[in-house]
């Protein structure tokens, strides 16, 4: 792949999550059958201060470093992004001493979370270990651990770093049936298994918007919010229409938002965000042109251990 092509493609994907969520932020926890969608504010929520923690550590780190990464999540952390319960917890037990890989198994009576909040963030990951599936599993999960320990959790996570990954690795033109065997090839957990299968028969159906939801699901636990962005990204034709579409299904938009803009941008690449949605994005202290800035130094790093 050309190099220039490989950089869009970093870039697409991270200022694809800051896009998707900050549009779908408008609209969460509406109910499926959005119409008439606008980027509005351009603020972005937590999902995108997250993935910036992912990028930043991994820069830092030049590679994956737990206790760092976590310490940058409680650094960035500004409530005012709308977190859910889960993370700001694990942040206070960190910071009062828990071990970084321990704290998060304190969530929901010792089960662990099962939310979309480590997959909502793992775009970076994706990019990084784009060419190394087996550093992409690892990485995918221990970065998860830091939340999400819950198993549905963690392999919502990687499932999306996994797509990510698969779409810079495709292109230009998209064989779905390749893309859903590569994924069902990558990923071990029964559940998402199911929901995997269940997309590959939505893409020969063409269902209702509202069938779509009963059967993948809108929510915010990652079972019911990956795979359909995974959906979204699989029947669309450009970054525009998996967006709306994504977030026109309603309930967690912003995240099933910035999770379909994270694999629609690693595949079309920046040049296929929207000029205005691009420009409507935040852009102060950490916002477009710092996500921008990221993404070109993840790429960086690649290229220089190539
Ligand atoms: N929190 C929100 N949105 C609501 C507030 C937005 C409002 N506009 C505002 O500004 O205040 N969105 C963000 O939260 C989601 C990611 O959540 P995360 O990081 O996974 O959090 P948590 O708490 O770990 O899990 C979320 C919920 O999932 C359920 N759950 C998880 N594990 C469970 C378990 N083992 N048993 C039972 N339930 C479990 C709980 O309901 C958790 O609260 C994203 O949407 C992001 O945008
Ligand atoms: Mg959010
Ligand atoms: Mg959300």
């Amino acid at each position: 792949m050309r190099k220039e092509i490989l950089k869009s493609k970093f870039i697409g994907s991270l200022l694809g999550t800051a896009v998707g969520d900050a549009m779908g932020a408008e609209y969460e926890g509406l109910p499926c059958k959005i119409n008439f969608i606008r980027m509005g504010a351009g603020r972005y929520t937590d999902d995108t201060q997250m993935m910036i923690g992912v990028a930043e550590s991994l820069i830092e780190n030049r590679g994956f470093n737990g206790k760092h990464m976590a310490y940058t999540f409680i650094k960035n952390f500004d409530p005012s992004r709308g977190y859910g319960p889960g993370p700001p917890a694990v942040f206070r037990w960190i910071s009062s001493g828990d071990d970084w890989d321990k704290a998060s198994q304190r969530l929901f009576g010792g089960k662990g979370s099962f939310g979309n909040g480590a997959a909502m963030r793992i775009a970076p990951v994706g990019c990084f270990y784009y060419d190394n599936p087996d550093k992409l599993r690892e990485v995918a999960c221990r970065s998860s651990q830091i939340t999400h320990s819950h198993e549905l959790g963690k392999r919502g996570a990687l499932l999306q770093a996994y797509a990510v990954a698969l779409a810079i690795n495709s292109g230009p033109f998209l064989d779905r049936g390749y893309f859903l065997r590569r994924l069902q090839g990558f990923v071990e957990n029964e559940v998402y298994k199911k929901k995997l299968k269940i997309i590959e028969d939505l893409i020969i159906s063409k269902p209702s918007k509202y069938r779509v939801v009963k059967e993948l699901g809108n929510g915010v636990e990652a079972f019911n919010s990956v795979p359909t962005a995974i959906y979204c990204f699989i029947r669309s034709k450009s970054f525009q229409e998996a967006v709306l579409y994504a977030i026109s299904l309603g309930g967690d938009t912003d995240t099933i938002a910035a999770m379909t803009g994270a694999i629609s941008g690693a595949f079309y690449g920046v040049e296929s965000i929207p000029d205005e949605w691009k420009n409507k994005l935040e852009d102060k202290e950490k916002g477009k042109s710092y996500i921008e800035k990221l993404a070109e130094e993840l790429w960086l790093i690649r290229e220089s251990s190539s």
